[in-house]
């Protein structure tokens, strides 16, 4: 079970490196570390095993975060509509995306990063990802508010890129003409 020790933090190189693709089908030991991706998300939601375990909560997890840098990720959030979104993927690939753009009205945090950085990340409003599940299954989500923000979050870490890289450092709260507000 993963806890927060084998959370990488910023400033670690893994971090800042483009992750391998997973050769498929995966290895028995890669389908575990993805499946211990979605678990430490699905119990740092649960307020008895996050206070247990000492566990800081997540909506999302990224295999270069445990300092595996191979192209996994995990999102598991109940969106602004209450549908769950609970995915395990391997080599997670936008394949579109508007022109449209949103942003967290709240701003983004990250469990690598343990200082606050306030500002907009403006991301694009919808995505259409596609990936292999656990089952070795392809996986083709098409992707609005909260989800397509947590998993451009989570495919940003397997290339290196974190989320204050979009924060303007002028003017943090910038924004551009008719981009989304997401609530969450
Ligand atoms: O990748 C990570 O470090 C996890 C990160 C993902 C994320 C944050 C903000 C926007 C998009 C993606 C987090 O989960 S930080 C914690 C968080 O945002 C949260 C935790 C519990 C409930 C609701 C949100
Ligand atoms: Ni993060």
């Amino acid at each position: 079970m993963l806890t927060m020790e084998d959370i990488i933090r910023d400033g670690h190189p893994t971090l800042r490196n483009v992750a391998a693709e997973v050769s498929m089908p995966p290895s028995e030991e890669d389908k575990q570390i993805l499946a211990s991706l979605l678990e430490y998300v699905i119990n740092s939601q649960n307020v008895e095993m996050a206070e247990q375990y000492s566990l800081r909560a997540g909506i999302g997890l990224a295999a270069p975060q445990i300092n595996v840098a191979k192209r996994m990720i995990a999102v598991h959030l109940t969106d602004e509509k209450g549908i769950l979104y609970s995915y395990a993927l391997f080599n997670p690939k936008i394949i579109s995306h508007s022109v449209e753009k949103a942003y967290l009205q709240s701003g983004e945090g990250c469990l690598s990063v343990d200082e606050a950085f306030p500002g907009y990340v403006l991301r694009h409003a919808r995505i259409t990802v596609k990936g292999i599940n656990l089952d070795g299954e392809e996986v083709k989500l098409r992707l609005k508010g909260l989800a397509s923000i947590c998993f451009q979050h989570e495919i940003d870490h397997l290339n290196g890129v974190m989320f204050y890289d979009y924060i303007d450092k002028k003017d943090p709260y910038k924004l551009i003409e008719d981009a989304i507000a997401i609530e969450r």
